[in-house]
């Protein structure tokens, strides 16, 4: 079953998407994500001026061969812009073997370990009486975890806080939009939100927040400690993912849970993580992290471990990868959660797929493969829009994380 074709699709129908398209020599296709936010091109380059060619007669059933081949050939190993590259590849891979077989592509990774998948949604708003109202909106809409963010009293603009409720979008396009950020304003407001949250829903729902980054160790551990009377599901990224001994320094001071992972593209990235019990949630995802092939490494070992998943899946990961990541999710066994922010009505009509949201669960449906296609011609009339994600600085104009 050799590759015959293989070819990079760009578009934007909403937001920019990246798409590997592999077909073989017996006329079965196979699609991969390869979407990078606000890098896109650079992935596009290293597929078309570096891969294409090696996968050009290759047999395609051959995953884990190609995976090691595309990793260890390249000689410079991981990274974003490559392990996303390699993670396209793989994927497609998948898509073309489900095909072949005419099985979903969970039933290949060793079938169903549950009925569906929990997902949580993005419930945001410009202040608390916004927020409290998304989340109701989401209660509503069935969602049994909701993670809230909300803008802060004093600052002009926070992470999380898109135009539109449904459909939040962080990359513009044009330059890089600038926020203002201040720890202080930051860490004074944060525990009434959920304070107030959970005086309006109870004690039942999941409630999630993503603090994208931006704490100092002991800052984040403050946070968590204050949080934990309203028992977070998580508490995302609480300081830059590269500051991994802070990670032990957060531990010892909260028993708010930890997830962090969305950044990392390796194993190598997390195994000192998981291994020395430092996180509870491991939210790497398919497409920055190797492909399926490299994502079940990792989540075996945080098996081990009693760290579970909790995949990335904002909107600047395509529904490719989104069929991806919800074959995974339903078969490995420590599954924990995945993010899911619905596409926009242009991005679902430009990749129509098989999964499904149905009271607060995700199914990534029976069609063969990984039930995902690209219409090519609608495709076409979205060409690609430069966009990037926004820069953050503090209020005496010092450079912070986003
Ligand atoms: C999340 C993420 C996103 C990222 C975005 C970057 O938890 O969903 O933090 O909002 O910022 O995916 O491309
Ligand atoms: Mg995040």
């Amino acid at each position: 079953m050799r590759i015959v074709d293989a070819r990079v699709i760009v578009c934007s129908p909403g937001r920019n998407f990246v798409t590997l398209k592999l077909v073989t020599e017996d006329g079965l296709y196979g699609l991969g994500d390869a979407t990078l936010n606000g890098r896109e091109l650079a992935v596009v380059s290293y597929l078309q001026d570096h891969v294409v060619p090696l996968l050009i007669g290759r047999d395609a059933r051959r995953i884990e061969d190609t995976w090691q081949y595309l990793y260890k050939g390249a000689y410079w190993r991981g990274g974003p812009v490559g392990m996303t590259a390699i993670a396209s590849v793989d994927m497609a891979l998948w898509d073309i073997l489900g095909k072949a077989a005419n099985v979903p592509v969970y039933r290949l990774l060793g079938g169903a370990s549950r009925e569906a998948v929990m997902v949580y949604g993005h419930a945001n708003g410009k202040d608390v009486e916004e927020t409290v109202a998304a989340t109701a909106h989401y209660l509503e809409l069935g969602y049994k975890a909701v993670r809230a963010q909300c803008g802060i009293p004093g600052l002009a603009s926070t992470y999380g806080v898109g135009r539109g409720g449904m459909f939040y979008e962080p990359a513009e396009p044009g330059l890089p939009p600038e926020n203002v950020w201040s720890t202080e304003k930051y860490l004074s407001f944060v525990p009434s939100l959920f304070a107030r949250l959970r005086e309006e829903f109870g004690p039942e729902p999941h409630l999630l927040h993503d603090v994208h980054h931006r704490l100092t160790p002991i800052e984040a551990a403050r946070l968590g400690k204050a949080l934990e009377p309203c028992h977070l599901f998580w508490m995302e990224d609480p300081v830059p993912a590269e500051v991994q001994d802070g990670f032990r320094l957060i531990r010892h001071h909260t028993t708010t849970p930890i997830a962090v992972g969305e950044v990392f593209s390796s194993i190598f990235d997390c195994r000192h993580l998981i291994q020395e019990q430092l996180i509870d949630y491991i939210r790497s995802t398919v497409v920055h992290a190797g492909g399926l092939t490299h994502l079940r490494k990792i989540a075996h070992l945080a098996e081990m471990y009693r760290v579970r998943t909790g995949c990335h899946g904002a909107t600047d990961l395509s529904p490719v990868c989104m069929a991806a990541a919800l074959h995974f999710d339903l078969s490995v066994h420590n599954f924990g959660i995945q993010e899911y922010m619905r596409h926009t009505d242009e991005t679902d009509q430009v990749f129509p797929h098989a999964y499904s949201f149905e009271d607060g669960y995700m199914h990534p449906g029976d069609a063969p493969g990984l039930g995902v296609d690209i219409d090519e011609a609608l495709a076409a009339q979205y060409p690609y829009a430069r966009a990037y994600l926004p820069v953050n600085r503090r209020e005496d104009g010092t450079a912070h994380d986003w």
